[in-house]
């Protein structure tokens, strides 16, 4: 049965980012015992190992600073070809790597969920909203842009691969975010996205915010993918990222986030992004990245019945 078989696939992408490391990700997650993790609780475990993308031709643009845009475009592709094919399968884990790997699996979902004649839904959890275009970046880091490329903001054509189904925008709901530069905020007013930062969090509770998105995926069928970057969490609980940002999700509110979407019934993809495995302390943050998936996969204290949103 398809909804009882995860399939795990390594993404050692790390041209997204600024700094190596991000591709021994997919080794970290294996070491801190993803796969029993996901056994213990009934699943068939299918772990693909990692995948690699086809050969990168040299881009060039318009903005000098943009890092590896052959590399990234060819991971796009490779990956919205893989989550699409492997969605019909199971549920992929993709074990990051940075998160320029969402810009392929976003978009392959989007193309699983309309095969199915459904909406794609993301719940993105960063403390970045990774809404760069490739003209609006200033670091150049293609890890900064997954969003705009998935919900088809301008500027991607011709560069990264053609976008069939982009992400409505409204179909996106951000959590956590704090760390947000000024293109990005323009582009997050305008668009029609969901967002809610630390504050919102702080003042409503993540309960009342993640029920909402989740009504809302209920009430038109959605697809759900969700997006998990390592710098949602507080660094002083997730210390293994590249890009730490202070003030982030504690611990019980990202495994009360991740209860809730067990609960709910809907996630059918899960991105887990950002873990850098030379900047952790003893494997820490990957062992509670694995917590998390696990939790979001139906690990539970108690027996409760099961909620609807
Ligand atoms: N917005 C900044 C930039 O474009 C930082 C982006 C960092 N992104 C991640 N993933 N770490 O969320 O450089
Ligand atoms: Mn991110
Ligand atoms: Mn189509
Ligand atoms: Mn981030």
């Amino acid at each position: 049965m398809i909804d009882k078989r995860c399939i795990l696939i390594g993404v050692p992408v790390q041209e997204g980012t600024g700094r190596l490391g991000c591709d021994m990700g997919p080794s970290a997650f294996r070491a801190a015992g993803i796969v029993p993790a996901l056994a213990d609780l009934g699943f068939e475990v299918v772990d693909r190992g990692n995948v690699l993308p086809g050969a990168s031709s040299v881009i060039t643009h318009p903005n000098p600073v943009l890092k590896h845009l052959g590399a990234v475009a060819a991971w796009t592709e490779m990956l919205a070809d893989t989550a699409y094919q492997v969605s019909g399968e199971g549920l992929p884990i993709f074990l990051g790597g940075d998160h320029s790997l969402s810009a392929g699996t976003m978009t392959g979902m989007s193309r699983r969920a309309s095969r199915e004649g459904r909406d794609l839904f993301v719940l993105w959890l960063d403390s970045h909203p990774d809404l760069h275009t490739l003209d609006s970046t200033t670091s150049g880091n293609l890890h900064g842009v997954p969003m705009a490329y998935a919900t088809g903001q301008p500027g991607f054509a011709g560069f990264f691969p053609p976008l069939p189904h982009p992400v409505r925008p409204e179909n996106v709901c951000m959590i956590g975010l704090r760390s947000v530069d000024p293109a990005e905020g323009m582009r997050l007013r305008e668009g029609g996205f969901e967002v809610h930062d630390m504050r919102a969090i702080d003042e409503n509770g993540i309960v009342s915010l993640i029920a909402g998105f989740l009504r809302r995926v209920t009430a038109a069928n959605g697809m759900l993918h969700v997006s998990l970057d390592v710098d949602f969490l507080d660094p002083g609980i997730a210390p293994g990222v590249g890009t730490t940002v202070p003030g982030g999700a504690t611990f019980r509110e990202a495994h009360l986030a991740m209860e809730m979407l067990h609960d709910s019934g809907l996630v059918r993809s899960l991105d887990l992004v950002e873990l850098n495995p030379f900047l952790d302390e003893r494997g820490r943050t990957a062992i509670l990245m694995v917590d998390l998936a696990a939790s979001l996969m139906g690990r539970r204290v108690l027996d409760r019945p099961t909620r609807s949103f």
